[in-house]
């Protein structure tokens, strides 16, 4: 059997790396399985299209990240900011802590979209990046900032005083360039892959946020699973925690030597501690807003992120 697989990301990014070594580990451990794995642009520009394929069963496995809060409302909960810690690898394994991944409350929100979720992807820090130099929360005044097509996130900009806008992966460098927006946010090789550090002079790391995608299955295609197919994915996506953490860390390092390589004049911010403090205040009332959005279910799944969070720093 063929099992199809659709990125939201080019080759080379961390979706991609993810995605190679499950087909290449599932492969290995069952006799009658292949993978075929589409990158971002090969199936469709569209994300719409892309998650309708993944729920309808043409593909089987995908990712769903900032714009899956439009199939799974639940899942903007890792647009939040400053809900997780500041070390990666902690993050990395709250994400994946059975006690949330597999709670009933987050796991419904994804079956009831006809998708299962099989773990977390945090793909390194969000960083805000542009052509205005932002160094506090006031610096955000009137900055037409590009964020994921997701409430959650243009909240959040709002409150920081900018002017968020929805434009689609595709359309970012574009925008940039012809100067209709002034900034974005990625994880630093998306920057890198997507050369959108071309046309931007300000790399500006607060650490509010890893860029976090979920890894999903067709729900049908979960349930109709052999017993034995449905432990070899859980043990490969679990192994898979540890490998990807390593990867992405890695990338991420290194495709900033390559934009500094090849744009030494790009200037890098570092906030500080007493400024983070300030973004984080800020950020607050979003929480609200996302369990007005998401109702009873959606506030289960807040709080136990942040009672797993809790258990992680003791
Ligand atoms: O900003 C975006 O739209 C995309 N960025 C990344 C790093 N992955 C997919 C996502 O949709």
């Amino acid at each position: 059997q063929t099992w199809r697989v659709a990125l939201e990301e080019i080759e080379g990014s961390v979706q991609h790396r993810y995605a190679e070594r499950f087909a290449e580990l599932v492969e290995e451990r069952t006799d009658d399985v292949e993978f075929v794995i589409y990158s971002y642009g090969e199936l469709s520009p569209s994300f719409d299209e892309i998650y309708t394929q993944l729920q309808d069963g043409a593909v089987q496995f995908g990712f769903g990240s900032g714009f899956f809060g439009g199939v799974v409302p639940e899942n903007d909960v890792f647009s939040l900011s400053f809900v997780l810690t500041d070390d990666e690898w902690t993050n990395t394994q709250i994400l994946n802590d059975e006690a949330f991944l597999w709670s009933d409350p987050l796991q419904s929100a994804f079956r009831d979209r006809d998708v299962q979720i099989l773990s977390l992807v945090p793909e390194g820090w969000q960083v805000w990046a542009g052509n205005v130099e932002i160094r506090s929360v006031e610096d955000f005044e009137g900055v037409r900032i590009r964020v994921m097509d997701n409430r959650l996130l243009r909240q959040t900009y709002s409150a920081y005083g900018a002017d968020p806008t929805s434009v689609s992966y595709a359309d970012i460098y574009g925008a940039l360039e012809t100067g209709s927006i002034d900034a974005n946010i990625q994880p630093v090789f998306a920057h890198q892959e997507m050369s959108f550090y071309e046309v931007q002079d300000y790399m500006i790391f607060g650490r509010h946020k890893p860029f976090v995608a979920a890894w999903l299955a067709n729900r049908d295609f979960w349930d109709n699973l052999s017993e034995e197919h449905r432990q070899v994915i859980r043990e490969v996506n679990e192994e898979l925690v540890e490998y990807i953490h390593e990867v992405q860390v890695e990338l991420n390092d290194r495709r900033m030597d390559q934009i500094l390589e090849a744009r030494p004049d790009v200037e890098i911010i570092d906030i500080d501690e007493e400024t983070r403090e300030a973004f984080r205040e800020a950020s607050m009332p979003v929480r609200d807003t996302y369990v007005e959005m998401t109702g009873e279910r959606g506030g289960q799944i807040l709080d136990l992120l942040l009672e797993t969070v809790e258990a992680h720093r003791d």
